[in-house]
């Protein structure tokens, strides 16, 4: 496979990865029982029109970055799982707008999820690893993690709270743009819950700058900027192709190397702004 050129590779991503959250009217989620869960609005209508956004990755690299006010000053701020702001503000800010989960957070860490306040602000959306293009129908019957009885749990006490369940037909067409883009074969597992954020981000935002998902001098074999655990596997990949997600995020770059080398800092434009 030849490597496309940046200018191409974001037209790809822009035309063949279909960003769309579960609507009432799909598949097994059409009941009137489903209808009391999903939210009413389009995640489009309930964050409006975005210029700048953020999108902060979990690193271990983010200790000591004081990118906190940087990151606070975007319109938008994404961030994952259970990263924590409390105690951790001067490095990754406060603001949050959406966190994306993924569904083993909701399933395994359930009594968490329901009880921590930290997923109580912003929008949340959970996403599952469905089988290589499987039909909603089928990813239904056979979802990786449970999470559905977990997921209406909380809407029915956080009914004001706007949360989305990820269509899980994006995971693959983004895998298939990041397997066509590769000299290697890529293990067949989706994406990273950071690589489906970022372009969450650009479907939703002018311009997308993404902190620490490439990273700067600060690179660490820490995990999590929140926890001690030490594994490289959370920055190179094991499950997730996350190497190969990397490679595509610094072919798009549209910031300097500098940037990243000092802040871990990547510019991409939003796909409003992506001409082909
Ligand atoms: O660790 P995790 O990811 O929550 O991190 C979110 C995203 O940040 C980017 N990252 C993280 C650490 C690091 N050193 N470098 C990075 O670039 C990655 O893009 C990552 O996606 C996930 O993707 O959902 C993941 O979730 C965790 C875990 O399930 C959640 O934190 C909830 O506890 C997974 N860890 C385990 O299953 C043990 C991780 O593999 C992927």
């Amino acid at each position: 496979a030849a490597k496309l050129s940046p200018e191409k590779l974001l037209c790809q991503l822009r035309d063949r990865v279909n960003v769309t959250m579960i609507q009432g009217s799909d598949g097994p989620f059409d009941t009137s029982e489903w209808q009391q869960y999903l939210p009413g609005k389009s995640l489009n209508e309930t964050v409006g029109r975005l210029d700048r956004c953020a999108v902060v990755s979990s690193a271990g690299s983010l200790k000591s970055s004081r990118l906190g006010q940087e990151i606070d000053s975007h319109d938008a701020v994404l961030r994952f799982n259970g990263a924590p702001i409390k105690g951790f503000q001067e490095d990754v800010g406060q603001k949050t707008t959406i966190r994306l989960v993924n569904s083993q957070l909701v399933t395994v860490e359930e009594q968490q999820f329901l009880r921590d306040a930290l997923y109580n602000t912003g929008i949340l959306i959970v996403w599952d690893p469905a089988p290589y293009h499987a039909e909603i129908h089928e990813w239904y019957r056979r979802p990786d993690y449970n999470f559905f009885e977990s997921y209406k749990l909380y809407r029915s006490t956080h009914p004001e709270q706007p949360f989305y369940i990820l269509n899980p037909k994006m995971q693959w067409q983004l895998w298939d743009v990041l397997q066509e883009n590769s000299l290697e074969y890529i293990q067949p597992n989706p994406p990273s819950s950071g690589m489906l954020g970022i372009v969450i981000m650009m479907t939703l935002c002018d311009e997308v700058h993404v902190y620490e998902f490439l990273p700067s001098k600060r690179q660490t074999d820490i995990c999590h900027y929140y926890q001690k655990f030490h594994d490289r596997a959370c920055t190179m990949g094991a499950y997730h192709p996350l190497l190969f997600e990397k490679n595509l995020v610094k072919h798009i770059n549209q910031g300097t190397d500098e940037d990243i080398y000092t802040h871990g800092k990547v510019t991409l434009p939003g796909f409003r702004n992506v001409r082909c």
